[in-house]
């Protein structure tokens, strides 16, 4: 410690300096299978056994395989057959495709999609809007548009949302007791993780995911089974159409996504249809009031001028626009982790 008063060797900023580096080594072994392979095969493999098992070449895994036992997401050891890897216990939960707590779909839309607009976060800081023009040639002025601009773009996006659910679901739907609403509208409930989560910690609660047509069409077809008779769905456009009454509205990951004007619009809708005693359910990454940190959610504000109309808030802020709409009665549970969660009540 005391790196960042040291003058003589700059440890932190050699260290974010490299931080683009230790992203892509992960996804890329994610991307390429590595995590998926060697748990697939139960014993520790060589580097010539992945690479051909990969269909990759021999020096570029064996450098991939050195840098992740560098970065701790393989463990290395020596035989007689020569040097063998193995997964970590961290890369076997998060990094297989398989894991119920998988966070691949996730690495592959941070990989593929979000450090694509990464590329462009200069022209973003300086022109204060998105940057989908440049990185895909699409329109930035509708976010989702731009986001949802092919089935396979909207499929990475739904699957990489829903992959956060499993490590952060739990614990923002716990934060409050929300087992007196039995009638809860997830809005943009996507791929429906949150969905499930609820449902299951909810045993005497419905949840209706109410989202764009198509992406209802894929929740369906891809993520929540017919059998899941807890949970239902609803065709519309928040912004657009009708939203029904319930007893409880969960907007996850929503707010961020708009401006103030947005949200105000929203959340007074959402008012509107919400039943008397009913409430709304905030799920987002708060600032601190000083918007001194956490850093993660400073990175993911970036994040949001990158690829939307929004930005992260603190909880101040998630307040103001509660109270706008009319809600009471404002909880706030910070959950330690990525994400947290706000209670207005009607
Ligand atoms: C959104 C959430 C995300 C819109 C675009 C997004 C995420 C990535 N891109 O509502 C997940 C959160 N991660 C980051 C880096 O912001």
């Amino acid at each position: 410690m005391g790196s960042t008063e040291d003058l003589d060797y700059p440890q932190i900023i050699v260290q974010y300096s490299n931080g683009f580096l230790i992203s892509k080594v992960m996804f890329t072994a994610c991307e390429l299978g590595v995590f998926d392979l060697l748990l697939e095969s139960g014993k520790p493999l060589s580097s010539d056994a992945i690479a051909a098992g990969l269909g990759a070449s021999t020096m570029g895994m064996r450098r991939l395989l050195d840098a992740c036992v560098g970065l701790k997401l393989l463990a290395v050891e020596m035989t007689q057959e020569g040097v063998l890897y193995r997964n970590t216990e961290i890369s076997n939960v998060y990094l297989t495709k398989s894991s119920p707590k998988s966070q691949y779909h996730i690495m592959m839309y941070y990989s593929n999609t979000v450090y694509l607009c990464w590329q462009y976060l200069t022209d973003a800081v300086r022109e204060g809007r998105n940057q989908y023009e440049r990185a895909f040639g699409v329109s930035s002025k509708d976010p989702f548009g731009a986001m949802y601009r092919s089935d396979e773009e909207m499929l990475k996006f739904m699957a990489g949302q829903n992959s956060v659910w499993s490590i952060c679901g739990r614990d923002v739907l716990a934060a409050f007791d929300l087992s007196p609403f039995r009638q809860i509208y997830d809005l943009g409930g996507g791929g429906g993780a949150l969905a499930q989560e609820c449902v299951s910690l909810y045993p005497n609660s419905t949840v209706t995911i109410y989202d764009l047509p198509k992406v209802v069409q894929v929740a369906k077809e891809q993520f929540v089974s017919p059998e899941e008779r807890q949970i239902t769905f609803h065709e519309g456009d928040f912004f657009n159409d009708s939203i029904p009454e319930a007893e409880l509205y969960i907007l996850s990951k929503i707010l961020h996504d708009w401006d103030d004007d947005k949200c105000k619009q929203l959340l007074a809708k959402v008012y509107k249809a919400c039943k008397p005693g009913g409430g709304v359910l905030l799920v987002e990454s708060l600032l601190n009031e000083d918007k001194s940190g956490p850093v993660e959610t400073q990175l993911y504000s970036m994040n949001m001028l990158v690829q939307t109309e929004g930005k992260e808030r603190t909880a101040a802020e998630y307040s103001k626009l509660l109270e706008a709409a009319g809600f009471g009665v404002i909880q706030v549970k910070r959950t330690g982790k990525l994400y947290d969660a706000v209670l207005g009540r009607k």
